[in-house]
């Protein structure tokens, strides 16, 4: 291996900053600066800056590990260990049928892995029971941009276009803890002149930053959403020509929003008429503005609603499809934007193609090898899937989630999973889940192996190998690979990832997320490219005629969203770093209201339950906290779950600051310290999801589904406080 430094990018979450990567003596790398990525020039959050803990001997997984005949996880052989478990899948599947076997992704896989992961399930195991850990992350904001605009990509601009905007509602994001380097941005924009409203019902350290903080009761957003709108119609600041011109359906979201007064919006949310309007007032003022929602709308049981209310917002006032408006999502994991584009799905093909759509079932088939009556149909969302779990589904294959410590209803979940007649799970530590497992697969992890992420502004990027892996372990590729060869598939499972990539790019050409035009050599010379990259056939072919001089003078499409900061590669599609400046990606081009109203989380307090429960993150764990849980340093400065609790409830309940409190909902019960804070609305309290056992907020979350995306209520159920010990109170 060369010991010089690598560029690469972060194992965590979706701002996939970039660093370098250089070898050390006792076969880790050591993380340094990497300025040349635009998204971090060089800074890096607690997590990046100690990720190579995770690749140490002592801590990941070296060994497959089977369980004996006592129960007992016990180290095996590859062979032995792949073995078991294509037989295992071969016997669930001739007793049961095919889609008795389920498989779990993540949004942490590289796009390689996903795609391949989603070929395995349709081509390999013929099972419609596929999905993965995104449904609880993005699912309702793609729902709600795909009915709206047609397409769903998180952000439809560079982040770089933040700080030029004139105003920038984050909703319900803590970014300063969940994505701590691009908090540049926010913080230039206001250099610049720009507004910033935070929407939280906690003063995080995000909204500690805004001009203007709202902190509504959670679950409340949509009626918040739609009191703005009804204030802009009332002031006249619906910009009309833009209505008329780019969008359709008016009308409807028009009637829906006058039903929404802002006294009884007031009365809702908890948030002021005043405030109502100085938010409307900022918001409309500027020459551009921009809504960017995150997890704390979204994760509810109307999120794609909640979400759609926001857009309208920013439709009606012309703040979509424009230089620096917008709306975008800030989804999460490192691949989240990838892994929802090429099949780890329930309903989807690459490409960002639909699984019900007999077109695109033609063409990904084709790219298979297979004919397309072979594909199964949409399958059973991420909660709905886990649930099935022992019943109808009876063998689970699982890579890259630890759902025991993060899925809805945990104790509920954990249960199910225990009810498996086989689970197999590939991950790179013992994971909670991975501990119930029949058989483990130790694997690579990002310094170790190369593939592709796309990351929340819908680059894709280059990870690249820094590092051979230890012994004894293996990609989740030759995994999949060697799978598929013992159940009787000898081709079409690569173990490259470039090779894989090749594929993808097939297999995506054409649709939504078209990646035809990327190419590993392109995102290692550019830095990343955007997409929609369709290949330019045209150009390519003239690159062979005329040699590369006459590249260089290739015209590029006349399009200001073809401006890419990186530089180009001659006579290819540049990507397409800014959505919708001419037209949407409707059918007609115009942007689609939606009519939604107010409506209750599924779950609203009473006397026996009478305080709501949020969930979240903290800056120094990750998700699960499977991986940041190993790491001294995050451990030092996170160390365990905590219950947040405004003074006025505390006293309420007699808790003192670190007193254990047991918080109880109709799912169970969890005991964490308190944590007393007038950062917290006093009807609320607030539980980071990272860790398990007596802690564990998800324990006690409800999984009611929103009905279009799946989306459990993560934000908001009903909880009542106990003091350890002692009878309940609060
Ligand atoms: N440190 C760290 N960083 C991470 C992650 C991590 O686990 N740890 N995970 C990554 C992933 S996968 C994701 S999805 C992102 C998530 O990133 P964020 O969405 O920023 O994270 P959360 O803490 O889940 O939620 C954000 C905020 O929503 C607020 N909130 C709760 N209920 C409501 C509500 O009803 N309405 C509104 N408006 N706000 C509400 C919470 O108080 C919280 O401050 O972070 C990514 N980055
Ligand atoms: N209460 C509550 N619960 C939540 C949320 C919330 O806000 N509140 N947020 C939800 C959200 S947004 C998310 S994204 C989920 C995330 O929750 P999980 O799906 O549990 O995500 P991670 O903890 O990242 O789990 C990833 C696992 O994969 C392993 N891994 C990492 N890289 C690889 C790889 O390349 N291959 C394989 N095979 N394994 C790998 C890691 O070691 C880890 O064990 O949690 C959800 N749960
Ligand atoms: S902000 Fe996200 S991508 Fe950047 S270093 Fe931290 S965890 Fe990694
Ligand atoms: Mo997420």
């Amino acid at each position: 291996m060369q010991n010089t430094a690598t560029p690469t990018h972060c194992p965590y979450c979706a701002l996939q900053c970039g660093m370098n990567l250089t070898p050390t003596p006792d076969g880790t790398v050591e993380v340094s600066e990497r300025a040349d990525f635009p998204v971090n020039r060089g800074a890096l959050c607690g997590k990046g800056r100690t990720a190579p803990a995770v690749l140490a001997r002592n801590v990941r997984l070296t060994s497959p590990l089977v369980r004996d005949e006592g129960g007992a996880l016990v180290p095996a052989s590859w062979d032995e260990a792949l073995d078991r478990i294509a037989g295992e899948l071969r016997r669930t599947r001739e007793a049961h049928g095919p889609d008795a076997v389920g498989v779990f992704g993540g949004g942490g896989l590289t796009n390689e892995k996903a795609y391949t992961l989603g070929k395995f399930a349709r081509v390999v195991l013929g099972t419609s029971q596929i999905d993965y850990n995104g449904r609880f992350c993005m699912s309702s904001a793609a729902a709600a941009g795909i009915k709206a605009f047609g397409l769903d990509r998180g952000l439809p601009f560079p982040l770089e276009d933040i700080p030029k905007s004139g105003c920038v509602i984050l909703v319900g994001s803590n970014l300063a803890e969940t994505m701590p380097p691009s908090l540049r941005f926010f913080t230039e924009l206001k250099e610049n002149g720009g507004t910033l409203i935070v929407i939280d019902p906690r003063r995080t350290r995000t909204a500690e930053q805004a001009d203007l903080h709202l902190a509504p009761r959670p679950g409340t957003d949509l009626a918040l959403a739609l009191g703005l709108l009804h204030l802009v119609i009332a002031e006249g600041r619906v910009d009309e020509e833009y209505v008329g011109e780019r969008t359709s359906g008016w009308e409807d979201a028009r009637a829906a929003a006058m039903a929404h007064w802002p006294e009884y919006v007031e009365r809702i949310t908890g948030v002021s008429v005043p405030e109502l309007r100085e938010t409307v007032r900022l918001f409309c003022e500027p020459e551009s503005a921009m809504v960017l929602t995150a997890r704390g709308p979204e994760q509810q049981s109307k999120g794609t609603d909640t979400v759609g209310a926001w857009i309208n917002l920013c439709l009606a006032t012309g703040r979509a499809g424009r230089p620096l408006s917008g709306y975008g999502c800030l989804t999460g994991q490192g691949n989240g934007q990838g892994g929802r584009e090429h099949g780890q799905k329930a309903d989807q093909l690459p490409g960002y193609r639909k699984l019900d759509d007999p077109a695109a079932r033609a063409h990904v088939a084709e790219v298979w090898g297979v004919g397309p009556d072979s594909l199964p149909g949409p399958g059973r969302s991420a909660y709905e899937l886990l649930d099935a779990l022992g019943t109808d589904i009876r063998s689970l294959l699982l890579m890259a989630s630890n759902p025991v410590v993060s899925a809805p209803r945990a104790a509920h979940i954990e249960e199910r999973i225990r009810s498996l007649d086989f689970l197999a799970v590939c991950d790179v530590v013992l994971s909670e889940t991975a501990a119930l497992a029949d058989v483990v697969l130790p694997v690579t992890q990002w310094a170790e192996e190369t593939g592709t992420t796309t990351n929340l502004e819908g680059r894709v990027l280059l990870r690249r190998r820094a590092i051979s892996p230890p012994d004894g372990v293996r990609s989740d590729l030759e995994v999949l690979h060697e799978l598929a060869a013992r159940l009787g598939v000898e081709k079409g499972f690569p173990t490259d990832p470039e090779e894989v990539f090749e594929e993808l790019r097939r297999a995506s050409a054409g649709g939504p997320a078209d990646y035809s035009g990327i190419t590993y050599r392109r995102l290692a010379e550019e830095n990343g490219v955007f997409w929609p990259c369709p290949a330019v056939e045209e150009a390519v072919e003239q690159a062979v005629e005329e040699g590369e001089d006459a590249l260089l003078d290739a015209p590029l499409p006349d399009d200001p969203a073809r401006e890419t900061p990186a530089a180009r590669t001659p006579g290819a599609h540049p990507g397409t770093p800014r959505l919708f400046l001419d037209r949407f990606a409707t059918p007609d081009g115009r942007a689609r209201f939606v009519p939604v109203s107010h409506r209750a989380i599924a779950e609203e307090p009473d006397d026996e339950y009478p305080v709501l429960l949020t969930t979240g993150r903290v800056v120094a764990q990750y998700q699960s906290g499977a991986q940041t849980r190993r790491v001294a340093e995050l451990n030092a400065a996170a160390p365990g779950p905590f219950v947040e609790i405004h003074p006025r409830l505390a006293a309420r309940l007699g808790a003192s600051e670190g007193d254990p409190v047991a918080v109880v909902s109709r799912r169970g019960r969890a005991v964490a310290p308190a944590r007393i804070t007038t950062a917290i609305r006093p009807d609320t309290v607030f539980m980071p999801f990272h860790w398990p056992g007596e802690g564990r907020a998800n324990t006690l979350t409800n999984p009611a589904l929103d009905p279009t995306s799946r989306m459990p209520e993560f934000k908001a159920c009903a909880v009542r406080l106990e003091t350890v010990g002692r009878e309940r109170a609060g």
